[in-house]
């Protein structure tokens, strides 16, 4: 075989094995934004078997541009360990004990490198368009190429099936929307709907991030602003603290309910 066959031959074989063992996992994560990225990771060490479908082609979600692309985002104490966890360094704010700053560039990079080397798998340009929904319950998602997705391809999709879905979309909140208007599905929120994200306030959107992160629907759960939208939380701006904990707690919440 020539060098050029080599190559191509083993590109197509390694990618396929791995999609072929990606299409019926544990938990199937939609979007490789912060939270997601801590929930793969979380999972994966637990010996889970995730996978993250992500429509970038880098993953990271809005970890990469800071506070309006200054490359720096603020992370507060109850979050420190996760980012002891992967590596990440912090320094403190001069006079505000507390609250740390950190390069976004690396906390995106090492979110992203913590996930896959814990074993959870990552599909970037992947979309995801639709879930599966069979007798009552939310078995998996329906994935294509963003590409496809981008250029309005007529070509259909292929399936992933899971025993837990996690929606961590951001701000559209897009697998929510599906479940509420394609599957018709009643959320566990107080109008069975999306409730929609209210304006900024720091500490209370970094709260309810958290108290909102849970399953929604049996096998549908949401972290970080999806989550966050769905039950009407308020914006934060560039402070990474709740999204953190909130892919933590949706880990863990998930093997709870797994282990069942
Ligand atoms: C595949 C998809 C699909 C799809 C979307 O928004 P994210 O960074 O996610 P979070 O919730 O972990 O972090 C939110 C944070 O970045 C943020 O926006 C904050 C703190 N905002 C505060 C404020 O006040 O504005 O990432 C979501 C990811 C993205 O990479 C999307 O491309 C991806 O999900 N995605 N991937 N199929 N259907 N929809």
């Amino acid at each position: 075989m020539s060098v050029e066959n080599i190559i191509s031959h083993a590109i197509v074989r390694t990618f396929s094995d791995k999609l072929i063992d990606a299409l019926n996992i544990d938990v199937a994560i939609v979007g490789g934004g912060p939270s997601a990225l801590v929930a793969a990771h979380d999972l994966a060490l637990n010996g889970v078997k995730t996978a993250i479908f992500e429509r970038k082609l880098a993953p990271g979600g809005g970890t990469w541009g800071g506070g309006m692309l200054f490359n720096e985002v603020v992370v507060q104490e109850e979050a420190t360990g996760i980012l002891k966890d992967f590596g990440i360094r912090f320094q403190p704010i001069p006079g505000n004990p507390g609250y740390y700053t950190l390069d976004s560039v690396e906390m995106a990079s090492a979110l992203i490198y913590g996930a896959v080397h814990s074993g959870a798998k990552i599909f970037n340009a992947v979309s995801v368009e639709d879930i599966v929904f069979k007798e009552g319950k939310v078995n998996g998602l329906v994935i294509n190429w963003t590409p496809v997705e981008r250029l309005g391809m007529h070509v259909d999709p292929l399936t992933v099936i899971a025993s837990a879905v996690l929606d961590g979309t951001g701000h559209p909140s897009e697998i929510m929307h599906l479940a509420t208007e394609k599957a018709g599905i009643n959320l566990d929120t107080p109008t069975g709907k999306i409730i929609g994200e209210k304006p900024m306030w720091v500490d209370s959107g970094e709260a309810s991030t958290i108290d909102n992160t849970k399953e929604y629907f049996p096998g549908l759960f949401a972290c970080g602003m999806s989550a966050n939208n769905v039950s009407g939380g308020y914006r934060m701006g560039p402070i990474f603290g709740g999204m953190l904990l909130s892919g933590r707690k949706a880990a863990n919440l998930i093997m709870k309910k797994i282990k069942k």
